[in-house]
Parts: structure tokens; C-alpha cells; sequence
């Protein structure tokens, strides 16, 4: 049996479906596109708004669902940023995730010094049901947890230290998902997290740390739909093309969707030549996306901004020489690069 037939029988997929990478993009149904929207560019650049509108059929408020942005003042919800660019994206026809209904970090200092697991769980819980519920049949896909998984697991040890895990252990995951299901049982639950792409133990434990949650999940009754990759791509390293496969056939068989949910490269240690920095990171994505689809289609491909103007992956990543970074499909002035024509392969024109 050859690895790609043992993958076939393995994914339970008809031959038909398992493409080779190369032949997968001229084949697939059109993938939904989308890209995260950051409310104060939003609002100050049009040139930014008509992107959104003309690329995305998904928007993601990037940093306005977060505790920070709603939570700053203990005693209220602030829905305003989330609001606008809920509004903005209903208004253009566009899909929306949200994102994230828990996360250990964007919190606002009174929910990084909650003291008790009473007051941990109360707090999770009311701002989920209030989250969701304002958002009801708006917002069809949640990333209800992110980054919840260790850095770099040890064995017994595979939650990331945060908050909740320190005031509610493990069971953090399991009381997110249940409450977002009960408050909105039509919406897709995801758990999302970012490295299950290069080679190396601590990532394959990731992956098999994301798949054990979800299992778990769905043992007790409690619903999950997908797994999110946030796909920060680092072109200096090399991808785990046969991990990334497994992975989506044992998704396959837990029947979960993929979602890839915040792609971008990072090109800090890349050559300064601009043409070779984009032919780089498009090539990346492209044999990303190739290897994902080979086996499972995604039911989003969502870049983590759109134009190179506006990227956290700048001020994180800063070059040596001063450059600026390249991670996203427009340039600076809003111009289609070489990654926009790979993604064009999914958004656009298949049978
Ligand atoms: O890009 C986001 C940046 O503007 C925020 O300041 C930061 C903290 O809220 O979060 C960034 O987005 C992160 C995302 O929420 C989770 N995955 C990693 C992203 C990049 O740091």
C-alpha cells in the first residue's frame, strides 16, 4: 500500500477526493476567503475598508471580541468596535468568526487577578452567554478557545498556564464549549491554536494534544466542529508535510473541519530582496494550503490581515535591516502580490 493509499483508506475518502498537492488547486471547490479586521484602521483608512470588501467573504474582528476590548470595565459589556465591524460585514454580505470567547491572554487586569475557581467560572460563563447570545445567528463560527495548548507539551502536561487553567484546570476547555453550545446551538465551534505545522516531537504532541481535547469533547456529548490553524508561517523553517497530512486524516476521523484561521508569513531572516522574500512566502502558502486540501477541505482560509501596511508580524518579527515585513496578499499600497494569486486558487474559478 502506497503512504497516499494508506491515507485514502485511513481519511475513509474515495481516491477521487485524496488529490496529489500539485493537483489539488485546479480541483477543489471554491474555499471561503476571509481576513481579520483591526477596528482603528477600519476606521481610519478607506483604502482598508474597500479591501475587506472586495477579497473577504469572512470577516474576523481581530482584536474587538476579545476580554480586553469588551471587559475593561468590569461592570459593563462594551460592544462598540465589535458591533462596527459586525455591522460592516453583515451590511457587505460577508460571513463572520469570532474571535476568541476564551483566551489567556488580551485580558483586562481584573480578569488576570480573579482569585477563586467560583469567581473564574462565573465569570467564563456570563461572558460567554452574554457574548454569544448579542451575536446569535450573526456570528456562525466561534473560536471559543485559543491558545490553550502548552508551547512545548511535556508528557502529562499539556495545557498552557494561564488564567483559567490555574484557577479552573482542564476543565476550562469543556465549560467554554458547553456554555457557547447551550447559548447558541447552531453556531460552529472551534478550538484554535497556532504550530501544528513544523517538523519536531513538541509539535506532533500539539497536534495530538488538539486532537485528544476534541475527542474528549465529543466523548462527554459536547459539542466541537473544527480545529483552527492560525498558520503564522515562518519561512526560515520547514513545514511537516507528512504530520500536517496525518493530522487532517485523524481530524477526518473524529469528524472535525479544519479551518485555517490566521495565516500569514513571518520573512524576519529572509534575503532583503523584495521579489524573493514574495515568491518565498507565496510558495509556502501554496504547499501549506496544497497539503491541507490534498487531504481536507478547510471551511475558511482566513489571513490575518490583509495588507502588508497593517501586520503585528512588523513590530513582533522586526528585520535586521530595518525592512519591512511581507506577510500578507497586498503590499503596503494595497496591491495583489504573488501569495494573493496562490490563495486566488482556492477563492476563485474551480469546478
Ligand atoms: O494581531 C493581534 C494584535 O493586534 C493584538 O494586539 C494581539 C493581542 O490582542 O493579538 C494579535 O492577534 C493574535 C491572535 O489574537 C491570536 N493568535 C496570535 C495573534 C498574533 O499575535
Amino acid at each position: 500500500m502506497t503512504r497516499r493509499d494508506a491515507l485514502v483508506a485511513a481519511a475513509g475518502l474515495g481516491s477521487a477526493v485524496l488529490l496529489s498537492p500539485t493537483a489539488a488547486s485546479s480541483a477543489v471547490r471554491p474555499i471561503p476567503f476571509g481576513s481579520a479586521a483591526q477596528i482603528e484602521t477600519f476606521r481610519a483608512d478607506p483604502r482598508y475598508r474597500q479591501a475587506l470588501a472586495t477579497y473577504c467573504d469572512v470577516i474576523v474582528p481581530m482584536n474587538d471580541l476579545k476580554w480586553e476590548a469588551i471587559r475593561h470595565d468590569r461592570a459593563l459589556f462594551d460592544f462598540a468596535g465589535a458591533d462596527e465591524l459586525v455591522g460592516f460585514a453583515r451590511s457587505q454580505g460577508k460571513a463572520l468568526r469570532g474571535h476568541a470567547l476564551l483566551w489567556g491572554e488580551a485580558l483586562p487586569p481584573w480578569a488576570r487577578e480573579m482569585s477563586t475557581r467560583a469567581e473564574a467560572e462565573r465569570e467564563l460563563v456570563d461572558h460567554i452567554e452574554t457574548v454569544v447570545d448579542r451575536y446569535k445567528g450573526q456570528i456562525e463560527t466561534w473560536d471559543v478557545v485559543n491558545e490553550v495548548i502548552k508551547f512545548d507539551p511535556l508528557p502529562g502536561e499539556p495545557m498552557r498556564d494561564t488564567i483559567w487553567q490555574r484557577l479552573l484546570g482542564p476543565a476550562h476547555v469543556e465549560i467554554a464549549f458547553r456554555t457557547a453550545a447551550r447559548i447558541d446551538p447552531k453556531a460552529r465551534l472551534v478550538l484554535n491554536d497556532f504550530n501544528f505545522e513544523e517538523p519536531g516531537p513538541g509539535t506532533a504532541a500539539r497536534r495530538k494534544i488538539a486532537l485528544d481535547l476534541c475527542r474528549n469533547l465529543k466523548d462527554k456529548g459536547i459539542p466541537v466542529h473544527g480545529i483552527g490553524m492560525q498558520a503564522h508561517l515562518y519561512a526560515d523553517k520547514p513545514l511537516d508535510i507528512d504530520g500536517l497530512q496525518n493530522f487532517m486524516v485523524e481530524l477526518g476521523k473524529l469528524d472535525l473541519d479544519v479551518e485555517i484561521t490566521e495565516l500569514d508569513v513571518i520573512d524576519w531572516k529572509l534575503p532583503a530582496d523584495i521579489a524573493t522574500r514574495d515568491r518565498a512566502a507565496a510558495s509556502l502558502v501554496g504547499t501549506f494550503l496544497d497539503t491541507i486540501v490534498s487531504v481536507r477541505r478547510p471551511r475558511a482560509i482566513v489571513t490575518w490581515g490583509l495588507s502588508d501596511r497593517y501586520s503585528w508580524v512588523h513590530e513582533t518579527f522586526p528585520r535586521k535591516d530595518k525592512a519591512r515585513a511581507r506577510p500578507l496578499p497586498l503590499d503596503a499600497d494595497f496591491k495583489p502580490k504573488p501569495m494573493m494569486a496562490v490563495l486566488d486558487r482556492y477563492r476563485r474559478s474551480q469546478s
